[in-house]
């Protein structure tokens, strides 16, 4: 299997961290790919032009984070990620979503930063906008922790990699202010050597 992605992708990284929970990161050989140079070869693969992209061994082409995700648990040999005793299914994909959709704005702010670094041709308002759902989404977040902490779900998994991405691309949010209990969670979680060895900043 190819996963195409890049290091900084917090959306590779959840594929990544379910792929290694499986026992399967032998089995996933990661081809970087630029989403702006290789265009083209993104949008053959994927018709949204975004990583990750999974290329399985019959040559089927899933996207995206998380119908991976979830593709990896079934062929997995380790515990399923979305099956728990305490958290229904569609709990673990529910949490799964709210952390996309607080990285989806971070990633589309991050973006008209990174391409627009004088401000000139930024939108204010979009700028304010995803702000703000980047802000309602962690304290929905900081409201489900107690569900999320006991287990190792694919929830937890997200929780970890979308505020360690908070933290490295929008760090003047601060989060850990406003939820110490989170940040305490996070750090713990982080220095494990799965989540260390796959550090977006490395
Ligand atoms: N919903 C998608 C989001 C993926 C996504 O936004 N990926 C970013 C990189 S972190 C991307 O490929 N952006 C390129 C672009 O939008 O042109 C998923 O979960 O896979």
């Amino acid at each position: 299997m190819k996963l195409y992605g890049s290091t900084t992708s917090p959306f590779v990284r959840n594929c990544f961290l379910v792929a290694a929970h499986h026992g399967l990161g032998e089995s996933l050989e990661v081809v970087r790919i630029d989403t702006a140079g290789d265009r083209a070869h993104l949008q053959a693969m994927n018709p949204l032009g975004k990583i990750p992209v999974l290329e399985t061994d019959d040559g089927e082409m899933i996207y995206d984070s998380a119908v991976i995700c979830d593709y990896l648990d079934t062929i997995g040999e380790g515990d399923s990620l979305f099956v728990n005793e305490d958290l229904p299914p569609w709990r673990i994909r529910t949490l799964l979503a709210l952390c996309n959709g607080v990285l989806d704005a971070c990633v589309s702010r991050t973006m008209m930063r990174l391409r627009t670094p004088d401000g000139e041709a930024q939108s204010p308002w979009w700028m304010q906008r995803w702000a703000d759902n980047v802000a309602t989404g962690v304290k929905a977040m900081a409201a489900s922790l107690d569900e999320i902490t006991d287990h190792k779900t694919m929830a937890s998994i997200a929780f970890v990699t979308t505020l360690d991405y908070l933290d490295f691309r929008m760090p003047e949010l601060g989060w850990r202010t406003d939820y110490p209990d989170m940040a305490a969670w996070v750090d713990e979680q982080l220095a494990q050597d799965l989540f260390k060895s796959t550090d977006p900043r490395r």
